[in-house]
């Protein structure tokens, strides 16, 4: 009877320790993302956590926040290398000032397919991991944009019409597109873009059809043009302070988790393109191809902000769009 007791005793002692070590390794991660929760980053998002939380067997939890709630998308990056969030996305492109690389995806007519803009991205990987890590960022995945066309008002059929036009821009390269089709850059979060088209405090925006179904851009826009200049992509990055101290175990699952949620945010991003330009369509707006002049003119300036990338980016930048090229 002694026997029994003690082992029971010993049994129940085991099954607390093994709680108060599981519930000590448990950890939330709340996952700040910057567009809707209707859009399929979040989406895609909202699964990758789901995969990370089960497959660590709760160790990790991730919640995620869409729709710039807990940081705007401007703040997301530094809220991560700062450590007030373990884990977030972001689009890169939105720091190309910080490191020119981190601009390669907006790279006007570089890379204008899902094939090109997976092969780019394959291109670009190893040095943009490499910056990361220097700031503490630890890559996890990345998932392309549709490709970015021109929203506006009126109808628009060469550079000279877009002049004096207040234009939404999103970053660096977007800002300077403005400045050299003539246009007025003002910079907002795709969040706050119904509201600023609405107000008349920007009246076109370079963007996918995505981003436009996303806000109801009808409501403000009346014309789509498909230019299919680039494909940015948005990044998911953890704290390398955070990362570093994760189980390879659990390393292993959500790395397993990110290989998953990049394949099924691509697949998601070729699925909405269509579907979206069909939703602008539904909503009253023109959606057609820029025209042959109005691309051949855009195409002028994309070389020169191509040359202006290159020029910025030095033998770093120079090495990855040779790598790219190489693979066509
Ligand atoms: N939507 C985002 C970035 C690129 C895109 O298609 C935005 O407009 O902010």
């Amino acid at each position: 009877m002694k026997k029994i007791t003690s082992k029971v005793t010993l049994g129940l002692s085991a099954a607390a320790l093994a709680l108060a070590s599981s519930s000590a390794m448990a950890e939330k991660w709340d996952m700040p993302m910057a567009y809707s929760g209707s859009n399929f980053h979040s989406v895609t998002g909202v699964e990758f956590a789901k995969c990370v939380t089960t497959g660590t067997g709760g160790d990790i939890e991730i919640t995620v926040h869409p729709g710039g709630s807990l940081f705007k998308g401007g703040d997301i990056k530094r809220a991560i290398q700062t450590g007030q969030v373990p884990i977030g996305e972001r689009l890169l492109s939105g720091h190309q000032n910080e490191n020119p690389l981190f601009g390669v995806d907006s790279v006007p007519f570089l890379a204008t397919s899902f094939d090109d803009a997976a092969k780019l991205w394959e291109a670009a990987k190893p040095s943009l991991e490499k910056v990361l890590q220097e700031q503490s960022l630890e890559l996890l995945y990345s998932v392309p944009w549709p490709p970015q066309g021109l929203y506006f008002k009126d109808a628009v059929g060469s550079v000279a019409d877009m002049k004096g036009i207040k234009f939404r821009s999103y970053n660096t390269a977007t800002a300077r597109l403005a400045e050299l089709t003539g246009m007025l850059p003002v910079s907002i979060e795709a969040a706050e873009i119904s509201q600023a088209f609405a107000t008349g405090v920007a009246e076109s925006m370079v963007s996918s059809g995505a981003t436009g179904y996303d806000r109801k851009v009808w409501e403000s826009l009346n014309y789509f043009y498909e230019v299919d200049a680039w494909l940015p992509r948005n990044y998911i990055m953890v704290n390398s302070d955070v990362w570093k101290d994760v189980s390879d175990a659990n390393k292993n699952v959500i790395q397993a988790c990110a290989t998953i949620a990049e394949y099924a945010g691509t697949w998601r991003s070729k699925e909405y393109t269509g579907f979206t330009l069909q939703g602008l369509r539904d909503g009253g707006m023109t959606v057609e191809r820029a025209n042959d002049g109005l691309t051949a003119e855009l195409k002028d300036i994309g070389a020169t902000m191509t040359s202006e990338w290159l020029e910025a980016a030095g033998d770093d930048g120079k090495a990855v769009v040779d790598a790219f090229k190489a693979m066509q």
